[in-house]
């Protein structure tokens, strides 16, 4: 235990709101001298520090700078717009409504669509305005998949057409067999709307005879994306981290479209090439600053830093915002530990209040660990504002050290927390938490970094965290919890919500995580209501909250079945990460 030194009437409690006075105590080793300086008290008690055990990271510097393409240069780019137009002509000849939709289901599952933006858009605007397809009443798959990518699009459509499908108010038993139709209702079932109760029916309807799906009597493929949906449905879902599943069901689909099938291998390979490149500069900064051999306790987890980017914006032109993204999570990760597991009370309160101060000369009182981690973030701040200045001529540098100094306002309160043992309820760890896990410091910097046209009136409202971007940093909260927290909990932690709504409900863990997992069902049905509502005054474009959300959808892909897909490298890596980032589709 630190020494306790005797409290100088000049501590600083500023910060301390009630519910933590709790932890207060544990904190009066910190000093701050007349000089206005806060000093580690010096102790000659050895460290207790925890670890995380954090395995090295699989991908080095070498490695990662031997990946070579041959997708690259004058040929393969012709080659690549011959293939553009043709799919673009094909998709222009396709007159049936029902066509139309399952070509661009297809196209977005194939990771296609960001070609076809426009065609896609006029598409839909007109299946939306148009006449009542008659001819659909009795087809399950197509009003489901209708309901699905018009919402997905920003078009409102009632759930009333479902109706054809029930008998008092409960679906029918009829659709039992149609497994095809099952899976695109469940499917839809993800862009309810909160409160509309027939579309939570077709939830719990879909998923219970899903789950049972008779395995002898559908085909192997169906059955595979029936197992596929169950896991993860497409709402919460990166198309292009499936984009090679896909292609190979796609591929063997009956209504496969040659064309079709050659871009989408073509233009995974060239897209693969493009992040590999973008990979190697990030790889050659991140081995330059070389913090994962000077903090062996942290995560080295560059290669998931990046995947997580490219999960938020995967688009080849937004390869800015993913050079940003991936060094802020890199670094978020490294600091998360210092705040977590590494650091020691005393040392963390006198790193938030440098931070909060943003003193560069300050940086002499800080121990040599912190001192990497506050000019490593002050570099990346600068540089950033520097990018931006330049091309947007705004200054955001006094937002880039608010979000960062709100984000070590969180951590500091579960390092006090857990310092003192305090037990929050799960409201009260929430309305941390969902700030703690950097939802909205990575919806901000997703913001500057992509948007054409920064705006001052966007940037605030995100600032102020309104509720669909609380709602969506707390599913963030809820699915690493759901991954990390046994891992947490074992090596000494901030108690997860899991374990809060233990202790509020006195339940089991089991019981805990399936509610759990209805509250991030009820927050994303919050989200889809808020985004179509036209009360909540939200200036964002549908474009970038979908970007946000591509957030969370990252998070349920690396926290999928309660693993750690980020800290342990070894989950994720073998599969999605080689199969993403390295080996191309043999043409
Ligand atoms: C989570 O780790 C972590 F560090 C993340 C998610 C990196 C930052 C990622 C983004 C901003 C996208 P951990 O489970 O240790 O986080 P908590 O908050 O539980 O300590
Ligand atoms: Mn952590
Ligand atoms: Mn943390
Ligand atoms: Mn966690
Ligand atoms: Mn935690």
């Amino acid at each position: 235990m630190a020494a306790i030194f005797p409290v100088s009437p000049l501590i600083n409690f500023r910060r301390f709101t009630p519910c933590k006075l709790k932890a207060v105590t544990a904190c009066k080793s910190v000093i701050k001298s007349v000089t206005g300086i806060t000093k580690v008290p010096v102790t000659t008690e050895p460290i207790v520090r925890r670890s995380a055990n954090y395995k090295p990271c699989l991908w080095d510097d070498n490695f990662l700078q031997s990946l070579k393409t041959e997708y690259m240069g004058e040929a393969i780019d012709a080659r690549a717009s011959a293939l553009r137009e043709e799919v673009r002509m094909i998709f222009n000849n396709v007159v049936e409504p029902l066509d139309q939709l399952e070509l661009i289901d297809q196209l977005q599952r194939l990771g296609l669509d960001y070609h076809f933006h426009d065609e896609i858009n006029r598409t839909l605007k007109n299946i939306h305005t148009g006449q009542k397809n008659e001819t659909w009443e009795k087809d399950l798959h197509a009003t489901a998949l209708e309901f699905r990518l018009l919402r997905q699009h920003g078009h409102y459509i009632s759930p009333e057409g479902f109706k054809r499908f029930t008998e008092n108010g409960s679906f029918n038993k009829g659709i039992r067999a149609d497994v095809q139709g099952l899976l695109s209702l469940y499917e839809a079932s993800y862009f309810s709307i909160d409160g509309e109760s027939l579309m939570d029916e077709a939830w719990s309807f879909t998923s219970n005879l899903l789950k049972e799906c008779p395995e002898n009597t559908v085909d192997l493929d169906l059955q595979m994306q029936v197992r596929n949906a169950l896991e993860l449905p497409l709402q919460w879902r990166i198309p292009r981290f499936d984009a090679k599943w896909y292609i190979n069901l796609y591929q063997k689909s009956g209504d496969m479209i040659p064309a079709v099938l050659a871009f989408a291998k073509l233009d995974f390979n060239v897209r693969q090439g493009l992040n590999q490149e973008e990979l190697k500069d990030l790889s050659r900064w991140w081995s330059r600053l070389g913090m994962g051999e000077k903090l062996p306790f942290s995560r080295d987890r560059l290669v998931a830093s990046f995947f997580w980017s490219l999960g938020i914006t995967g688009e080849p032109h937004h390869r800015y915002c993913r050079e940003v993204l991936t060094k802020i999570i890199e670094l978020i990760g490294v600091y998360d530990d210092v705040y977590d597991v590494y650091g020691t009370l005393d040392e963390l309160e006198l790193f938030t209040d440098v931070v909060h101060r943003w003193d560069i000369n300050a940086m002499k009182e800080l121990p040599d660990y912190m001192k990497l981690c506050f000019l490593s973030l002050i570099n990346v701040v600068n540089e950033t504002t520097y990018d931006i200045l330049k091309d947007h001529n705004i200054d955001t540098f006094p937002h880039q050290k608010k979000w960062f100094n709100d984000l070590f306002e969180r951590y500091i309160v579960e390092a006090r927390w857990y310092n003192s043992g305090y037990q929050p309820t799960l409201e009260e760890y929430l309305k941390n938490g969902f700030v703690s896990i950097a939802g909205p410091i990575a919806v901000l910097y997703s913001y500057i970094c992509t948007e054409d046209r920064i705006k001052k009136e966007d940037l605030e409202f995100i600032e102020d965290l309104p509720d669909i971007v609380r709602l969506a940093c707390e599913i963030f909260r809820l699915t690493d919890d759901y991954g990390t927290s046994s891992a947490e909990l074992k090596r000494g932690d901030v108690p997860s919500s899991i374990h809060c709504y233990m202790s509020d409900a006195g339940v089991s863990e089991e019981v805990s995580r399936e509610h759990m997992m209805n509250l991030i069902r009820k927050k994303w049905a919050q989200i889809n209501k808020l985004r179509f509502s036209k009360e909540n005054n939200n200036p964002l474009s549908w474009s970038f909250v979908d970007i946000m959300l591509n957030l969370i959808r990252a998070a349920h892909c690396l926290y999928n079945a309660g693993d750690d897909g980020y800290g342990v490298e070894d989950v994720v890596a073998k599969d999605t990460l080689v199969s993403l980032l390295v080996e191309p589709i043999p043409l």
